[in-house]
């Protein structure tokens, strides 16, 4: 963070953008337009034409003609290689175009979609060894007249639904891997941040990508979303959001038997061990709590600390968060900046009125911070939270924490795996044995000991229980977009059946 780089200016206007099929970009034309206002400033920052789903069907058409003539799937991985480091390339030469888009869409800091999309450039690279190492299996032990092979295939046509909390990050972790298995892809942005996936289509082409092999329909999720969930003629879509529309999106997929990645919501454990580095664990549960506004899946949303160590933690966890720079995400030395919609903010009060209805008692924030204009709120921290409440056990998706103190390692697995979710948790202590023992024990598809939300694109993302199926990144994630053939092949004469 550069704490005295200018604050950027906003836009003399929104920035219009058609949508992209077929290696061209579209016009707009009649359809409505979804104005998109920077939640931190209340101006327009863009105008996104609202897709149907005739412009779906149309995506569908190019990506599967681009996936059945095999302009891309027959390249060989060191080809697409060559393309998704071009493509790493475009994003780094672009990432101060990248970055402002995404903060006016989405209202996260200037400083922090930078890291963002220079990360998601680092995927970009990843992805590109992985098209090189995705590789199959031999059986050379079915004797003399027999060899099989096991070979990946990629498996079609993939539809990708992102979210808008990190529109261009969780789409960079789905896209790169895809494209090294081979597939061609119909991209829905969330109707509230499309741009950066929108100028991606720019990147990709410039790198190389055949037409059609990566088409991005913005449109709202009940219409384009829905009818791609539902089309007959996509192989598998990976939909990142709720678990509302997750359930409703394994009816959807029912109708061709279409595959589905599923990454949905998490209720995260945070677990302090009295024996951690109390300062390193308070600094670290502060950022999984305040980090992108506490609108991220795996935001450590459940404090699990030895009752021994609890209101000394929640003294120095309050007072860390009080430092925490709430404000404008245009400033570069912003840390946390606006919540991205409307529904999202009242989401969260409505949650934190709760919470006090209920009960529990508040220990700092608990409002929302007036800065004149935007929607933000303030870093907030339960303390008397009993397990059946609705904020100890709903996905809030904002800085909303809930303290639970526990007596006994056994106690903290009890309260850390007592839920629906099991996304990710986080593990504070020094001792080597509670750490292994305690990731061993927790249901998560993720698990950070002494670190929160950090990570690169080796190691595989996904939930356990109802946070989703399937994983994303790492190699993994490549072969998630891939089906297996078996193919036997005789040597030699046949042993004749008929005489
Ligand atoms: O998500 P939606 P919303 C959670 C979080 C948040 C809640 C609601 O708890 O408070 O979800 O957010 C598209 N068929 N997460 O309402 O609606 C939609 O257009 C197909 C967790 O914004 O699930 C967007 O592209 N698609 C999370 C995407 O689904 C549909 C990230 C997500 O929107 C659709 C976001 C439909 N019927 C929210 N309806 C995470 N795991 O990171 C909507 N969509």
């Amino acid at each position: 963070m550069d704490e005295k780089a200018p604050i950027l200016s906003l836009p003399s206007e929104p920035r219009s953008f058609g949508f992209f099929v077929e290696g061209a970009w579209l016009d707009a034309g009649d359809r409505k337009i979804m104005e998109r206002e920077s939640p931190a400033h209340e101006v327009p920052v863009t105008r996104i034409p609202l897709c149907t789903a005739a412009d779906l069907d149309r995506a569908v058409t190019a990506a599967r003609a681009a996936f059945e003539d095999r302009r891309w799937s027959g390249l060989s991985g060191a080809e697409r290689a060559a393309v998704l480091s071009k493509a790493a390339a475009g994003i780094r030469a672009r990432v101060d175009e990248l970055a402002y888009w995404e903060t006016l869409e989405n209202g996260k800091p200037i400083a922090q979609s930078r890291g963002e999309v220079e990360g998601a450039a680092g995927i970009y690279d990843y992805a590109a060894g992985a098209a090189r190492m995705l590789h199959g299996d031999t059986f050379n032990n079915l004797g003399d007249k027999m060899l099989g092979l096991v070979t990946r295939e990629p498996i079609g046509v993939v539809g990708l639904i992102t979210p808008w909390n990190f529109p261009f990050f969780i789409l960079s972790e789905r896209v790169p891997f895809v494209l090294a298995a081979g597939c061609t892809i119909v991209a829905k942005p969330s109707e509230f941040t499309s741009a950066t996936s929108l100028i991606m289509a720019d990147i990709l082409a410039d790198a190389g990508l055949p037409a059609g092999v990566y088409n991005v329909v913005p449109g709202l999720g009940a219409e384009v979303g829905q009818a791609m969930t539902e089309h007959a003629d996509i192989d598998m879509v990976s939909f990142t959001g709720s678990s509302r529309v997750g359930r409703s999106a394994i009816q959807a997929a029912s109708g061709n038997f279409k595959k589905l990645g599923l990454e949905l919501g998490g209720k995260n454990p945070q677990i302090v061990f009295a024996d951690a580095d109390l300062d390193d664990a308070a600094d670290g549960v502060a950022f999984g709590l305040a980090f992108n506004t506490g609108q991220c899946c795996v935001s450590g949303s459940r404090l699990v600390v030895e009752a021994s160590i609890a209101d000394d933690f929640t003294a120095r966890l309050s007072e860390k968060l009080a430092k925490v720079r709430v404000g404008d995400p245009l400033d570069p030395a912003t840390q946390v900046g606006a919540i991205t919609t409307d529904a999202q903010n009242a989401t969260i009060l409505d949650y934190i009125a709760a919470g006090q209805a209920a009960g529990a008692t508040l220990v700092t924030g608990g409002a929302s911070i007036d800065r004149g204009k935007g929607r933000f709120i303030a870093p907030t921290l339960f303390a008397g939270v009993t397990r059946d409440m609705t904020i100890a056990r709903e996905e809030i998706f904002g800085p909303v924490l809930s303290v639970f103190p526990f007596a006994t390692p056994d106690e903290a697995i009890a309260i850390a795996n007592d839920t629906n979710y099991g996304l990710a948790a986080s593990i504070w202590t020094k001792d080597i044995d509670k750490a292994i023992q305690t990731s061993r024990r927790v249901q998560a598809g993720r698990v950070w000991v002494n670190c929160t939300i950090t990570g690169g694109p080796e190691l595989p993302i996904g939930g356990f229980k109802q946070s989703g199926w399937g994983r994303e990144t790492g190699i993994y994630g490549v072969e998630e977009y891939t089906q297996i053939k078996s193919v036997h092949i005789e040597l030699g004469k046949r042993d004749p059946w008929i005489a």
